[in-house]
């Protein structure tokens, strides 16, 4: 039943920011997921006869890699697999299946955000045993394997049912499909006041959640409506489609803009939310008024003590680089440690783990905590809920009292989306090449006092990751910086990221891009944006 079938390596399948994310026909190639997952299982070691959890966004291609998946597991010696129901499985409760079952890690079929479809894209990352993204040195030792891969294993077995809950064998290796909601609904209940949550709703709270067709629907229907009691129609796009009904499953200002207008509208919902593809990201809008992600792991932070789960405080704090400052300054007042990790999820598992931080956040809409080991949208919804309703206060109001007692950090990120590799390399080079030279200069009246290529030195396991993106600190405390992303597809995607912190309350209700105006201008000035990249406007403004 087992065969080793040779195959040839593929050059181009490096980890990105969060796992190996292409077109579905680059993943159709012959072998091209059978590669990828044998590299993964020849970068570890000692999982014979254990267990691993499989599942993905339900996004196309989805179920036929479960299979594949699912053969090579059996093939490579596991004991058993676990899969959600259907193929599906959010990110975060994914992550939270590998920790609640002590198993040995899990393969998580997603491409996040980013549109699916036959000619859309697809994805594949490996989550270690804590529940989160393998950290660089295992993405590194897998990338090692698929350029000398020469064969893989699999096993010739049936495609298997897993739209019926239970347990079958295959080849020797048991496979359990469980049901994909009912461990995260529980861990989710144990965290929150949901007594409270239930009166809220039933006081009449309006809610919209937008699940984007994407993963979060099934969880967000069950949470919200059926578990809280929030109106039936709450929950919106809630039936995962393969290809997202033609959509982006990107909960940003663009892509999510309905939501937006409908909350900025004369009959708001008293709270909107969204989420990504594959259930780790949240958008949140309150009734006129939107939350900046960066601004919204700082309220989190400094509310967190209103939900059960968080009662006895946090231990420390971490936010990604480009995210905002203003995380920075409720860990002061909390007395609490803060760290400034590169972007993506995988770098705040080792802080996690060693109990230095509990809550987590990036300016990419992603906000988590030690529940888990990847981001997690819905938590942050139900975490903002949770405040909301131990404050019994509008989002707007807990939103300009914290600007008030903190200050605000007016912040934006400008993308240019399917720029020219070339082009976007060479503006980094360029960047890169004057760094030295431009402390001490001025742009547009702004002194600038450090500039710099971000490399984080992780405190848990003394590793180094170097040119993590780079900043231009100004005097005052402004910046801006720069990276490509990792997640894309096609063409390199350019993040321009601009803040500017406002210490006076008489100031806090201005237009964020008028407010950064100067700071928009000057990173043009330094980085020569316009001029690279060929485009007078960014794809799309957060
Ligand atoms: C983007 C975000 C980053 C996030 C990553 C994965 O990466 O900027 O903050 O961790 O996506 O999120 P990049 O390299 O494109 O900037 V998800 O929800 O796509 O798994
Ligand atoms: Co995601």
């Amino acid at each position: 039943m087992i065969r080793t079938v040779p195959t040839k390596p593929y050059s181009d399948q490096k980890p990105g920011t969060s796992g190996l994310r292409k077109k579905v026909p680059v993943f159709q190639q012959e072998h091209y997921a059978e590669n990828f997952i044998q590299s993964i299982f020849d970068a570890l070691d000692g999982f014979q006869g254990k267990t691993l959890v499989i599942g993905g966004d339900g996004r196309f291609y989805n179920r036929e890699v479960i299979q594949k998946a699912i053969a090579m597991a059996a093939a490579n010696g596991f004991g058993k697999v676990m899969v959600g129901q259907g193929g599906i499985l959010s990110t975060p409760a994914a992550s939270h299946v590998i920790r609640k079952y002590k198993t040995f890690g899990g393969i998580i079929l997603s491409a996040s955000h980013n549109p699916g479809g036959p000619h859309e894209d697809f994805g594949i990352k490996y989550n270690a045993g804590n529940g989160g993204p393998a950290p660089e040195k295992l993405t590194d030792a897998i990338f090692a394997k698929t350029k000398a891969i020469s064969s893989f294993k699999t096993s010739d077995i049936d495609p298997i049912d897993i739209d019926t809950i239970g347990t079958v064998k295959a080849a020797g290796m048991t496979v359990e499909v469980i049901d994909p909601v009912a461990d995260y609904a529980e861990l989710m209940e144990s965290l929150f006041d949901f007594d409270a949550l239930r009166r809220l709703f039933k006081s009449g709270f309006r809610m919209r959640f937008d699940a984007m067709h994407a993963v979060t629907g099934p969880y967000a229907k069950e949470i919200l409506e059926n578990r809280l009691g929030a109106a039936s129609g709450t929950c919106r796009n809630f039936k995962p489609l393969p290809d997202f009904g033609g959509h982006h499953p990107d909960p940003n200002l663009v892509h999510a803009k309905h939501l937006y207008d409908e909350m900025m509208g004369p009959d708001a919902p008293d709270f909107g939310a969204a989420s990504d593809g594959d259930g780790d990201r949240n958008l949140i809008i309150g009734k006129g008024i939107f939350v900046t992600p960066s601004d919204s792991v700082a309220m989190l932070a400094a509310n967190a003590r209103l939900a059960p789960g968080y009662k006895d405080g946090l231990k420390g704090i971490a936010r990604s680089m480009p995210t905002s400052g203003a995380a920075d300054r409720v860990a002061e007042k909390l007395g609490i440690d803060m760290y400034e990790t590169p972007t993506g999820w995988k770098f705040f598992g080792n802080l996690l783990d060693a109990g230095m931080a509990t809550i987590c956040g990036e300016e990419s809409a992603g906000t988590g905590s030690n529940h888990v080991r990847e981001k997690d949208g819905l938590w942050a919804v139900l975490l903002w809920l949770n405040i909301l309703a131990a404050r019994g206060e509008s989002c707007k109001q807990v939103v300009t009292e914290h600007w008030a007692a903190y200050g605000r950090n007016y912040y934006s990120r400008h993308d240019y989306e399917e720029v020219e590799s070339d082009r976007a390399n060479a503006l980094v080079d360029e960047l890169r090449a004057k760094l030295g030279s431009l402390p001490g200069t001025s742009v547009r009246g702004l002194k600038i006092a450090k500039a710099d290529d971000f490399a984080y030195h992780d405190p848990v396991d003394g590793s180094t990751s170097k040119h993590q993106g780079i900043r231009i600190l100004f005097e005052g405390g402004s910046r801006v910086a720069f990276r490509l992303s990792g997640t894309g597809t096609s063409g390199a995607t350019l993040r321009v990221y601009i803040e500017r912190y406002e210490p006076d309350k008489a100031r806090h209700d201005l237009d964020t891009q008028a407010a950064l105006a100067d700071l928009i201008a000057a990173a043009d000035d330094i980085a020569g944006i316009k001029s690279h990249t060929g485009r007078n406007k960014p794809s799309v403004i957060t």
